[in-house]
């Protein structure tokens, strides 16, 4: 016994490495390692050597196994301590003149337009991508045979076996962080909620994951002429032109009332756009009065509160201000797309310098 104990004792603390270490583990203590051999042979002894034997066994057994256990913990030590050695850099060394990255056009958007609404008081509202079919549907006045809910659109996020539950849904808008907001919050509130999307959608112009902006300003005394101005303002700040006409067009959406789609008037020369002049129109975003109900779902008394909402898509508004012809390649991590493209992570957008120059 005294001999099992040196040799393996020896042996522990010659281990350099963990797989060294747990070589020795296997040979000593594994289950047929040496010293379970020796229990089994208690079984050919007389009781009395047995009683002086099994204790003496046991005690050898627990002694190699903490060993073993301060050996584990001093390898690793000393293994997080090479690790800290060898990858240790220089954080304060200067950047190079171009970064190897670059930001990506949809992050570039998304950091204009919350400068410009955050420069007209809203506040930017994040919430979760998968939610409950509540908050993303019920509470935005979408009742269950919507077509909006059919199956083809919403990509819905399987239970377990017997778990009856309503199934989580991957968000198909960001509209249910306004919800959220408005239960946090209260009103008066002042937000706009920009983030990804889901919609089981692909094509020319769909891809399944997208990214919208909706904004929501509730008050005593909000209306249409509120909404109108603060859409003019942010096209004319994101698009960086001196005057733009929005035609406000009657339109429907479950959560508004009354609800307007929003065109901006442009012109397409030889293939270039131009916003804000020519004769032609261009569907840009939809808003409206937000519905009583939904105000209500938010836990706001809807007789004292009223406001609007809007939601736009950020990936085209990308497209449109920057030239970018093709949606899809917005998400196929092509690195000579994302050099084009992207925008330099020192040019933080500001409405004082020009927001993308
Ligand atoms: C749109 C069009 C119209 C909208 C409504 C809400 C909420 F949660 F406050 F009720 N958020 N966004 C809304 C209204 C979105 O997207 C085309």
């Amino acid at each position: 016994m005294d001999d099992l104990k040196e040799k393996y004792l020896g042996q522990i603390a010659e281990a350099t490495d963990e797989n060294a270490l747990e070589a020795v583990r296997l040979a000593a203590v594994g289950k047929k390692g040496e010293v379970a051999l020796k229990m089994r042979e208690l079984g050919k002894m007389t009781p009395e050597e047995r009683q002086v034997a099994g204790p003496a066994l046991n005690a050898l057994k627990d002694e190699i196994n903490s060993a073993l256990a301060a050996k584990k913990a001093a390898l690793g030590d000393a293994a997080l301590d090479e690790r800290l050695r060898s990858e240790w850099l220089d954080v304060t060394l200067p950047t190079r003149p171009r970064g190897q990255g670059s930001i990506h056009p949809i992050s570039q958007a998304s950091e204009e337009l919350t400068a410009i609404f955050a420069e007209m008081g809203f506040s930017v509202a994040e919430g979760p991508r998968v939610d409950t079919d509540w908050y993303n549907f019920d509470a935005l006045n979408i009742p269950g045979h919507h077509p909006a809910r059919a199956e083809m659109d919403t990509f819905y996020m399987h239970r377990a076996e017997g778990d009856d539950r309503p199934p989580h849904v991957l968000r198909t808008h960001t509209s249910p962080v306004q919800i959220r907001s408005m239960e946090k919050m209260g009103a008066p509130l002042r937000i706009i909620c920009p983030g990804g999307v889901y919609r089981a959608d692909y094509d020319q112009t769909h891809t399944p994951m997208f990214h919208q902006v909706e904004g929501l300003a509730l008050d005593e005394n909000i209306s249409m002429a509120n909404l109108k101005w603060v859409l003019e303002e942010f096209v004319k700040s994101f698009f960086e032109v001196e005057s733009v006409d929005l035609r406000f067009r009657a339109s429907h959406f479950p959560f508004t009332e009354p609800s307007a789609e929003v065109d901006i008037r442009c012109s397409w020369d030889n293939g270039q756009l131009k916003i804000g002049e020519g004769d032609d129109w261009m569907e840009i975003l939809g808003s409206g009065m937000v519905h009583p109900k939904v105000i209500a779902a938010g836990g706001i008394d809807p007789e004292k509160y009223q406001g609007f909402a809007f939601g736009i898509g950020i990936d085209r508004l990308a497209m449109l201000k920057y030239g970018i012809p093709d949606l899809r390649a917005f998400f196929d991590s092509d690195l000579r797309w994302l050099r084009h493209y992207g925008f330099s992570c020192l040019d933080v957008p500001t409405l004082h310098g020009g927001l993308s120059r």
